[in-house]
């Protein structure tokens, strides 16, 4: 699924069932535990409501009613009406829409990439998790690198900085563990104050989306007090007399304005950030889901910029590793396939995001048919009641590929059924440490279950397409990812991949950490560090407590939806736990008591796109409270449908877009909350 973690797991089979799943004790990483969700995967993959055959629709779009049919006629359907759509408004009008409910680039990116190409459809820009991060470090560090996961172990001092490690990267957990039982401490910077926060050594709450000031706060005393490493400062980077000159207005008593966080603590915290070595920064991707996402993540990496703590076995910062996996992506996806479609050139991009605008506002051509797969985005995507209003629409032909009848799939006019990892071969790459996998199916697909692959592989021999490539096997296109000259891919072959299930890439030599920029080597034109200070100056969310005056008084509470720690996005939407667990808003008491709100209560979220009643959740005392005064968290995601009153939370979101990469602004929300109910 879509985790850094990527682990590696064990699977007992007894006559062709799967009775044990477990975490591979050999793999560095995994080290032979599973989080909560995939220790129970087994139910997903055994659920009776887990769909066997092709349907198509019978009642109305997003009513769910359906009807078995075989694969040749749901088949011969799906190609009539892409090549009618393809025909009447040209191929730019057939969107396919897909995240990663499987992150294997065989079933995620592979034959699917293929498929569209060769038609002429519309590209669609997959911006919805981690646009604006992978922005900030392709413009600071021009490589997707961090520090990795094994190397925290070594860290004296560790900041979790919009990162819940034991809800979305438990596997982390065992090296700040460890870390900390060799005396390093462990600090939460994160306006909730979840299970990570809980057991933090100090937690620091910051205002929602303010992470770019608290940064330029740090750097402001690292600057001022001179604890920054001027030798690294001067060989390996760019900018800095900018960022200084920037940093230099942000005071820790203006910056305490702007975060909530108090001077001293802000001063206290660069001292021994810059002081302590190693120091490391777990940043994760809650931070850049806000509109000044981009900027913060740049001004969180240029700390460790700042004081070289790239030199340090277990320093540096951790966003992402995925950059480290080269593989020859183009050889999978094909894109100049796109010159031999009718269309001739390469084709429109449309932003995930904006899906909403996408199905009611996008002409020239309008989108007549949507493809999706490896996503829910009636239940994801933010803005929810115009996604909600396109995908309703009656001229628009959804075909929707899925292992559960999601909140998306009601709305399929044709509906196929997809195996999981357990049933289909693909390679896996992570974006938390850097090992490569594969897997091969351990179980039998299901029903009339196909992969993603196999069913585009099918659909382009209905549409007619001629070219070889749609004949290739699992194997080709793996050797073909392999197939490039990146020396961090030597050695690595699918023989291999296949005797040792998992393996590291050639960061550095074996039994060797990995210092992706001790000594610079960034991936930036200028191969140094860049600071970038003439974006970085920072103003408020529109939509924060110092935002827009005309929507705070309106809708005075910042809203973050951030992961639930017991599902994975909405991929268990299905089960009655997970849907407790995201119906749920935590309250400060302090913002609850004026609303008449008690805990427990029924109540309703507000704001001008929309509403959703939870269950009010406010502890007995202040000092218990998940969030500060002017901020509520809602656990997310589930399934509309599954909720007690068929209402999401993501009706409250916005599709506005992060200053760059064109990312989603979900944390940047302000809503009302009214007591409805008991
Ligand atoms: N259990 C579980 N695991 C998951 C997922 C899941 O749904 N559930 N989803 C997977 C996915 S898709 C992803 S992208 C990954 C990564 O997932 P993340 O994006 O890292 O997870 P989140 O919980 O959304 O955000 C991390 C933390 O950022 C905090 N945060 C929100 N706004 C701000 C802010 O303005 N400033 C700061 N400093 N912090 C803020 C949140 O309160 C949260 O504690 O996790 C993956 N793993
Ligand atoms: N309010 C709010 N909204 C959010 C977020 C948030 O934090 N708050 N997080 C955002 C983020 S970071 C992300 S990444 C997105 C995630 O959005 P999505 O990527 O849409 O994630 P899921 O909801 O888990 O849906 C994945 C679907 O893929 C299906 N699937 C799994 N494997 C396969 C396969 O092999 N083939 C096919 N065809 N289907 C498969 C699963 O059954 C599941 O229904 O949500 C975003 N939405
Ligand atoms: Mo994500």
């Amino acid at each position: 699924m879509d985790c850094p973690d990527a682990c590696s797991l064990l699977i007992d089979v007894t006559d062709g069932k799967g009775s044990r799943l477990r975490g591979n004790p050999a793999h560095p990483v995994t080290r032979g535990f599973l989080c909560g969700k995939v220790a129970r995967y087994l139910e997903r993959e055994y659920e009776p409501s887990r769909l066997l055959y092709p349907q198509k629709r019978i009642g109305a779009k997003g009513e769910g009613r359906f009807e078995r049919i075989s694969w040749d006629e749901a088949l011969d359907t799906i190609a009539e009406n892409l090549k009618r759509a393809s025909e009447e408004y040209g191929p730019e009008s057939v969107l396919p829409y897909s995240y990663a409910g499987t992150m294997g680039l065989l079933n995620g990116s592979g034959m699917d990439r293929r498929f569209f190409h060769r038609l002429g459809a519309s590209r669609l820009d997959r911006t919805i998790c981690s646009a604006a991060g992978g922005a900030a470090l392709e413009a600071s560090f021009g490589a997707r690198y961090g520090t990795e996961p094994e190397q925290f172990a070594q860290s004296r001092l560790i900041l979790a900085w919009g990162a819940n490690i034991l809800g979305t990267n438990v596997h982390l957990w065992p090296f700040v563990v460890e870390a900390r039982r060799r005396g390093a401490r462990f600090y939460t910077i994160d306006p909730v104050k979840n299970r990570t926060g809980r057991l933090a050594d100090r937690h620091f709450a910051p205002y929602a989306g303010s992470d770019l000031a608290l940064a330029l706060g740090l750097a402001h005393v690292i600057f001022a007090e001179r604890l920054y490493d001027a030798d690294y400062v001067e060989r390996y980077t760019s900018g800095v007399e900018e960022y200084r000159s920037l940093a230099s207005q942000y005071a820790p008593e203006r910056v305490e304005s702007l975060t909530g966080i108090g001077r001293d603590d802000i001063v206290l915290l660069a001292r021994e950030y810059a002081t302590t070595k190693p120091a490391c920064i777990r940043v994760n991707y809650g931070v850049q889901r806000s509109e000044r996402g981009g900027a913060a993540v740049r001004a969180i990496a240029a700390l460790a910029a700042l004081t070289g703590s790239w030199r340090d076995v277990g320093g540096g910062l951790s966003l992402s590793t995925s950059g480290a996996f080269a593989l020859n992506t183009a050889a999978l996806e094909m894109p100049e396939l796109q010159l031999r479609s009718p269309l001739g050139r390469m084709a429109r991009v449309l932003n995930m995001v904006e899906l909403g605008k996408a199905l009611t506002e996008v002409s020239d051509p309008p989108v007549k048919a949507l493809v999706v797969y490896n996503s829910n985005p009636a239940a994801v995507a933010p803005r929810q009641e115009l996604v909600r209003k396109g995908l309703a629409r009656d001229d628009l032909f959804t075909v929707v590929l899925e292992q559960f009848q999601t909140d998306t799939a009601d709305f399929a006019d044709i509906l196929l059924p997809v195996t999981t990892f357990l049933e289909h071969t693909d390679l896996y790459r992570s974006y938390g440490h850097y090992f490569l996998q594969i897997s091969r199916p351990v179980l039998p697909a299901p029903g009339e279950t196909k992969s993603n692959l196999e069913a585009f592989r099918l659909l382009a021999h209905r549409m007619g397409f001629q070219e070889p490539c749609f004949d290739d096997t699992e194997d080709d296109m793996i050797r073909a990812l392999l197939g490039g000259s990146d020396p961090f891919l030597q050695g690595i072959t699918l023989e291999r991949l296949d005797r040792e299930h998992f393996v590291r890439l050639n960061v550095s030599p074996p039994g060797e950490p990995f210092l992706p920029f001790a000594k610079g080597g960034f991936g930036t034109a200028s191969g140094r560090f860049e600071f970038g200070a003439d974006s970085l100056a920072y103003t408020p969310p529109a939509e924060s407590r110092l935002g827009r005056p005309e929507l705070r008084s309106k809708y005075p509470l910042e809203l973050i939806s951030s992961k639930n720690d017991d599902s994975m996005n909405s991929t268990f939407g299905y089960r009655p736990d997970a849907n407790r667990q995201t119906s749920v808003l935590h309250l400060h008491p302090e913002d609850a008591a004026p609303r008449n709100i008690s805990d427990g209560d029924l109540v309703r979220v507000v704001n001008r796109r929309g509403a959703c009643r939870l269950r009010a959740s406010v502890p007995a005392s202040p000092e218990q409270a998940m969030v500060r005064p002017g901020v509520v968290r809602a656990p997310s995601t589930g399934w509309r449908k599954m909720s007690a009153y068929g209402e999401h939370i993501n009706s409250l979101t916005s599709d506005g877009l992060t200053d760059i990469g064109g990312g989603p602004v979900f944390y940047s929300c302000l809503v009302e909350v009214e007591k409805c109910g008991d």
